[in-house]
């Protein structure tokens, strides 16, 4: 990586490392080598081999501080963050680096570098994020110089002494030097008129405005202002001590020493210190428990989060399509990013866990449920009427989409075509498609368009190799062979995860889950059931009791639509089966509303 696009964390860098070596003498010891063949070439000259490690570089959000370090605070009190960049904590090796780029100059440098996924283990890690200038300038100096001994900034960089006379008339002329910036692809940070000015307080809050995400509290502020002042007070008295210091003989000031006042400051601050705020969608689970990715708005990246327990816990379990607000922070000096709160739910879908009384939340912000049907494994009437009734019960929209249709001999076709036919008649969408052969894709993907959809059925239906489908090449989920002997699916998508499809219009996100052996009702009553049946609806106002179950009660409007074929007995009969597994307490937990303000296990 070209070390010109990297930023410094801190405000200040020491002159020597903590072995004791000058950064100066370190400097002079990097070499240009000629780049290895292959794409690196095609990009720099010459690749920067130094005495020391590559540095490491992590993609950050700054916080926007003034002269003073104090960071911006928009109208509610939140944190202003700045344009995500690269940053370094290896800030004397990057000082070194684009020195040692400055110098060979017009050849293009590259530097080594190792990305970090995530922010180091380290107390003094959130400590060393103090760069007041977005990180494109470093001090030079010792804690207690009153003036620094140098200001480094690339971009205004003197030029080296011993550099040779060619590159210096070079360097001079400002139009050569707008051209290096270009030829490094990152004008905006290169190009000496167009050094990043940091946006003004109005800026930020305009910018800001809107945003979702819990702002601090009053309490939050006070505690944060008073925490403020204190530092004030400690560094006013600091500064006079070290004026009376001056007088007295200078001695060598050892790095450990350094090393253990930084400590001591840090373990002062909060155990708990954000870096600032972002909001995001949760796409999918994480490989280690506790641990959720989120794509965070207007990036297109996902971000490991943490789930934190006890006080930080947030208030609801995160779930695959939740909104959240994510916090950067070092929680007991670990530093990490964490889900700080589920933002409110526009709505869920819930199923009974299989075998207990307990609530699965499968997603949550969902507009449209996709029920995926095949005839290989072939599907169920009992478990469709299930799924029905409780997307109806959840205020959730439900689609079927029969898939396979290229597998349909035509008899066959004719016999699902009146299975499902049943469905289109209560007021269902139904669609027949084949993932494989594109068959009726375009409606489809029109009736996800701007939505949140999740894709739900049996193992093996097709629900991965459908989002495959509707991906164009973009979306890449395992799919498996059904088996030959059951015909049944084998589990192959383990955990949920929300997708963005390709598509220019409105965006359309598809949650692609694990197929489900069976699908049990929860939150729904044996006496609730019947407003769950839609077609029971506009009947049962003609029934002759208002609570009719339109079981042995007399004058049943619904009962005699039966009777007639008005309704279809498949539907009644499943009415019959669910309603009785409700009322022997199998499937169906109907809590009280006090309970249900508590997020049922995920
Ligand atoms: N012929 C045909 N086969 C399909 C179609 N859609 C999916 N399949 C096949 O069905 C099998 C199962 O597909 P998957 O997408 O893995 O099924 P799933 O529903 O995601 O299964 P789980 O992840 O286990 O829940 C694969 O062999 C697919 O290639 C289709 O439209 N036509
Ligand atoms: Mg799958």
């Amino acid at each position: 990586m070209c070390p010109f696009s990297i930023r410094f964390s801190q405000a200040r860098i020491r002159p020597t490392f903590q072995d004791g070596r000058e950064v100066e003498a370190s400097m002079e010891q990097i070499a240009a080598v000629s780049c290895p063949e292959g794409p690196l070439q095609q990009r720099y000259d010459v690749l920067l081999r130094a005495p020391f490690p590559p540095i490491e570089i992590i993609r950050w959000w700054p916080k926007l501080r003034e002269e003073d370090g104090e960071t911006l605070l928009d109208e509610n009190g939140k944190t202003i963050l700045g344009e995500p960049c690269w940053f370094t904590f290896d800030n004397r090796r990057l000082y070194c680096l684009q020195a040692a780029a400055i110098k060979n100059w017009p050849s293009r440098s590259a530097a080594v570098v190792h990305v970090m996924h995530d922010l180091p283990v380290s107390k003094c890690a959130p400590k060393k994020f103090r760069t007041t200038d977005l990180g494109c300038s470093v001090r030079i100096s010792r804690r207690d110089d009153v003036v620094p001994k140098a200001t480094w900034t690339w971009m205004e960089a003197k030029w080296p002494s011993h550099a040779r006379p060619s590159h210096r008339a070079a360097w001079d002329a400002s139009s050569k030097r707008d051209g290096l910036a270009a030829a490094f692809g990152f004008c905006a940070i290169g190009a000496r008129h167009s050094r990043p000015s940091r946006p003004s307080r109005t800026q930020c809050q305009a910018k800001n405005k809107g945003k979702k995400g819990r702002g601090p509290t009053l309490a939050d502020i006070e505690a944060r202002l008073r925490e403020r002042k204190r530092r004030r007070e400690s560094l006013k008295r600091k500064e006079e001590l070290a004026v009376s210091n001056s007088q007295m003989e200078e001695t060598e000031e050892t790095e450990e020493t350094e090393e253990a006042e930084e400590a001591e400051e840090t373990e002062e601050e909060e155990a708990w210190d954000d870096f600032g705020r972002a909001t995001g969608r949760v796409v999918g689970g994480a490989e280690r428990h506790g641990q959720v990715l989120v794509k965070v708005t207007d990036s297109n990246e996902a971000t490991i989060c943490q789930i934190p327990r006890g006080r930080r816990a947030p208030k609801l379990q995160p779930i695959v399509g939740d909104e959240v607000s994510i916090v950067f922070t070092a929680a007991a000096g670990d530093a990490e990013a964490v889900v700080e709160e589920v933002l409110p739910r526009k709505s869920t879908l819930v199923r009974r866990r299989a075998g207990t009384p307990q609530a699965q939340v499968l997603c949550a912000n969902l507009d449209l449920a996709l029920l995926v049907l095949s005839l290989e494994p072939n599907f169920a009437e009992g478990m469709v009427d299930r799924v029905l009734v409780s997307a109806h019960a959840q205020g959730l929209e439900v689609a079927i989409v029969l898939n396979k249709v290229d597998l349909l001999e035509p008899s066959q076709r004719d016999e699902v075509e009146s299975r499902l036919a049943v469905y289109e008649s209560v007021g269902y969408k139904v669609l027949l498609v084949s993932a494989l052969e594109g068959d009726n894709m375009e409606e489809l993907r029109q009736l996800l368009c701007g939505r949140t959809s999740i894709l739900i059925g049996n193992s093996g239906v097709g629900k991965s190799e459908l989002l495959n489908a509707l991906g164009e090449g973009q979306i890449a989920a395992a799919v498996g062979e059904i088996s030959e002997r059951l015909k049944l699916g084998r589990h192959v998508t383990t955990t949920s995860t929300l997708h963005r499809l390709p598509g220019d219009g409105e965006p359309a996100y598809l949650i692609d889950s694990p197929g489900a052996r069976r699908f049990s009702i929860w939150d729904v009553t044996a006496a609730e059931l019947k407003d769950h049946f839609l077609e029971f609806l506009p009947l049962a106002q003609k029934c002759k009791f208002s609570n009719c179950n339109h079981l042995e009660e007399p004058d049943c409007a619904v009962k005699e639509a039966l009777e007639e074929g008005r309704i279809s007995r498949q539907r009644y009969d499943s009415y019959v089966s669910i309603r009785q597994s409700l009322l022997e307490g199998q499937e169906g937990v109907k809590l009280p509303p006090w309970q249900l303000l508590t997020q049922p296990e995920s």
